[in-house]
């Protein structure tokens, strides 16, 4: 897969070798081929003696919104890069609220595109022009789309064929599909343990030492139940994902 990021602070996805992406999973990733990845500036594509990539707002009001051609342009300039479809991705706080299933379904294309957006927004009449899906990484205001485009690769690059070790470790986790007694739901994990058996006076799960794989299996499948009822109840009702079948919980 192949995303691009376009972005007035490219720095952002820096090599450094503490940045997000270039680091665990991602870097992975990357390293083995099934993620590729660039950050463009969109201050190359203006047009402006100053670079100028924002405005003041018409009507009045704080802040400065992006203009509508250094956006056009680079969009349009990045796409040509490469023949594969890209499905466009705006991020904004205004965005649908990304899910598992929103990163699935972008995890299987062949090309993203992310805009992040900046200031107090991006001009309307480009984000028309364009068409992106509207994604926000949940209800708080970030100081741009940056972060949120990084959580979005690194959700998408550990579902990339071959990039995780065990073949099973992405169905494992929070959020996968757990089948139900009315389809399939999308719960939380079970609590995990390791060495030593005792801690501070706190001992591990007496089924998990008992080398029955069943019990074990029942007894992490009745976690995620209890974890989920417990502390988010909203995943076990109506699900709004189409591709989750159950409907009464
Ligand atoms: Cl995608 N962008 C910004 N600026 N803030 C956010 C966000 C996105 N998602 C949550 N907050």
């Amino acid at each position: 897969m192949r995303v691009d990021i376009l972005t007035t602070f490219p720095e952002m996805f820096g090599a450094g070798a503490g940045a997000a992406l270039n680091s665990s999973i991602p870097s992975r990733a990357r390293a083995s081929g099934a993620l590729e990845w660039y950050a463009t500036n969109i201050r190359d594509y203006a047009t402006d003696k100053h670079q100028k990539t924002d405005d003041r707002p018409f009507g009045g009001g704080p802040g400065m919104v992006m203009m509508c051609q250094p956006v056009w342009d680079a969009v349009n300039a990045v796409e040509a890069m490469d023949p594969r479809p890209a499905t466009r991705v705006l991020l904004t706080p205004q965005g649908r609220r990304l899910t598992q299933g929103i990163v699935e379904s972008l995890a299987a294309k062949p090309r993203l595109l992310l805009i992040a957006g900046h200031y107090e927004g991006i001009d309307e009449r480009v984000i028309e022009a364009l068409a992106p899906m509207e994604l926000s990484i949940g209800d708080y205001v970030l100081s741009g789309g940056e972060l949120a485009a990084m959580v979005l690769i690194d959700a998408a690059a550990r579902l990339l064929p071959g990039v995780l070790g065990h073949e099973d470790s992405a169905s494992q986790d929070s959020f996968s599909h757990v089948p139900t007694g009315a389809g399939t739901a999308r719960l939380l994990d079970c609590p995990h343990y390791t060495k030593p058996r005792d801690w501070m006076g706190r001992s591990v799960p007496e089924v998990l030492l008992s080398g029955d794989h069943g019990a074990i299996a029942r007894w992490r499948s009745e976690q995620r139940r209890s974890r989920t009822l417990e502390r988010r109840p909203d995943l076990l009702a109506t699900l709004p994902d189409p591709d989750n079948a159950s409907s009464s919980g």
